[in-house]
């Protein structure tokens, strides 16, 4: 008899440790942990959908055969931690042995290697790539890049080939991505699933212990077990995906979902599959239901990107998540937990987050993320941030795209280049700025737009490590050009913002 563990991010019937255990005789061991739901102060509707998956999966189990010990938060002797609930478990059944998945963080691996118990690890193969792949096409190559990656899994899934060639005659449409918004949006939005019974229950509980974290709990429309969150996909196929690429980066007030696929929640706990998922958008491109731009820059996040995260999460190791290659140190601004700010744009990012535990990538990475970098911030606060307030945020996925894509503090393993812009950018791609009180297309002043006055701030303070990047040189001949007393005002108008910002003050 064996124990096999089952994680809240492993609720897949076809997990690598399920197929390898034995129904008639190992004991499946699943934990609504204290410590799993505390290590960041996880957003509500976070810990309300994993715990809901959890126990909805723990039935689906026990109804096929399998005798799972469950075990809930607020339980009399609940374990407190994964550990302890393996050890409760081992000895009320007098096991020695445990199967289990590869977790898909550094702290749980880690923890698990503890045990006084044999425990036998599986490679997570619910991803394409295994960590071997990954660290074999990583070798020896000076740059990491994302791009050849995808190329190879396009060719490994089939995915959008015609013979070896790329559907289309192109690998990334990209270009034809990135629309400014249009006026009005006309799109259903994500498929909302009323709270059952179980949904209930789990609700109370979240409330309760965990009302007091940043974010709002209540509606809670997320789908929680495998055939709510296939008919989530079906509906976002019919209705969002024909629009997902033309608009995948614009951004607009009041409609926080737009074309978005909301996948990430449902694929990091297991509940889909990425290789379904891909074929399912696929088929919609076959049957000629959305353009080629959208399905493969869909399909492109998937296979590709998503993939390449993981594999850059294993193979940095266990220190990358404290890596902070600039050298940044300023605490996260209050306005990240909801406080007051005149930044209509952070306003809206951060709303949004504390109401849905969503947001999507272009305000994860050019509102909230730039924001970040451009500031200062510490990237260990700023991830520990992101690994928080989103629900889809595992640290497997949340690091290398927070650390790296984002505050550039791995030195430049994922990115080519920090991704910065001025108020500019967030101009073209939002309605933010109408609404803001201060002004986007102001460079100095009080008035100005705070994205302006750092962004110099920002290439000014790092000039030695970025003037030479071939990809930066033009904003550094900008920059270079203006007269002398401008860029000393632009600057001190920027210290002046910082300070308030540190003191407190809303800004
Ligand atoms: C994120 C999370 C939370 C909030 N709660 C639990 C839990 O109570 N029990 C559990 O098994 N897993 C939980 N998880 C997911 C784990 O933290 C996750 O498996 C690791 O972060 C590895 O990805
Ligand atoms: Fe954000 Fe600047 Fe636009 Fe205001 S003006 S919404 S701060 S980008």
């Amino acid at each position: 008899m064996r124990l096999v563990l089952v994680l809240g991010d492993q609720l897949s019937p076809n997990l690598s440790a399920l197929r390898s255990a034995d129904k008639a005789t190992d004991v499946i061991i699943m934990a609504e942990a204290l410590g799993e739901a505390s290590y960041v102060r996880h957003h509500p509707k976070k810990i309300a959908l994993i715990f809901a998956a959890m126990r909805k999966f723990a039935a689906q189990l026990r109804a096929e055969g399998w005798q799972v010990r469950y075990s809930k938060l607020d339980d009399e002797d609940a374990p407190q931690t994964l550990n302890e609930a393996l050890l409760q478990g081992a000895e009320a059944v007098g096991a020695t042995e445990v199967i289990c998945t590869e977790a898909g963080e550094w702290r749980v691996i880690d923890a698990l290697a503890e045990l006084p118990l044999t425990v036998t690890t599986l490679p997570d193969d619910r991803f394409l790539s295994s960590n071997q792949e990954f660290e074999s096409w990583a070798e020896g190559r000076k740059q990491l890049r994302m791009e050849y990656f995808y190329r190879d899994m396009r060719r490994k899934t089939g995915l959008l080939m015609e013979g070896d060639q790329p559907a289309g005659g192109q690998w990334n449409y990209d270009h034809d991505n990135r629309k400014a918004p249009p006026k009005s949006v006309e799109v259903e939005g994500p498929l909302r699933f009323e709270p059952d019974a179980v949904m209930r229950e789990v609700l109370d509980l979240v409330a309760a212990r965990f009302g007091e974290n940043f974010g709002t709990l209540e509606p809670f429309w997320f789908a929680t077990d495998a055939k709510q969150a296939q008919a989530h996909l079906d509906h976002w196929i019919a209705t969002g995906l024909a629009g997902f690429g033309d608009y995948q980066d614009a951004m607009l007030l009041g409609q926080p979902h737009l074309y978005h696929a909301h996948i990430g929640l449902y694929l990091n706990i297991g509940l889909l599959d990425p290789l379904e998922v891909c074929q399912a958008v696929e088929k919609a491109w076959k049957e000629e239901l959305a353009p080629l731009n959208a399905v493969e820059g869909f399909i492109r996040q998937v296979i590709g990107w998503r993939e390449y995260i993981r594999g850059i999460y294993f193979l940095q190791g266990r220190d990358y998540v404290a890596r902070n290659d600039l050298g940044h140190s300023r605490d996260l601004p209050a306005s990240f937990w909801g406080q007051k700010t005149w930044m209509a744009c952070i306003e809206a990012a951060v709303g949004q987050t504390r109401d849905e535990a969503y947001a999507h990538h272009i305000q994860r990475l050019m509102i909230t993320g730039n924001f970040a970098l451009l500031a200062g911030i510490d990237p260990y606060q700023v991830h520990e941030w992101y690994l928080a307030v989103y629900a889809d945020a595992f640290e497997w996925v949340e690091a290398p795209n927070v650390i790296g894509m984002s505050q550039f503090a791995d030195g430049g393993i994922v990115a080519s280049k920090p991704y910065v812009s001025s108020g500019n950018y967030i101009d073209k791609m939002s309605n933010y700025c109408k609404s803001c009180s201060y002004k986007v297309k102001q460079k100095t002043g009080p008035d100005a737009c705070p994205f302006n006055l750092l962004y110099w701030h920002f290439l000014d303070r790092h000039s030695e490590k970025f003037s030479a990047n071939p990809r930066m040189g033009n904003m550094y001949r900008v920059w270079d050009r203006m007269a002398e007393d401008r860029r000393a005002q632009v600057l001190s108008d920027a210290d002046n913002w910082l300070a308030k910002l540190d003191a407190g003050e809303v800004v």
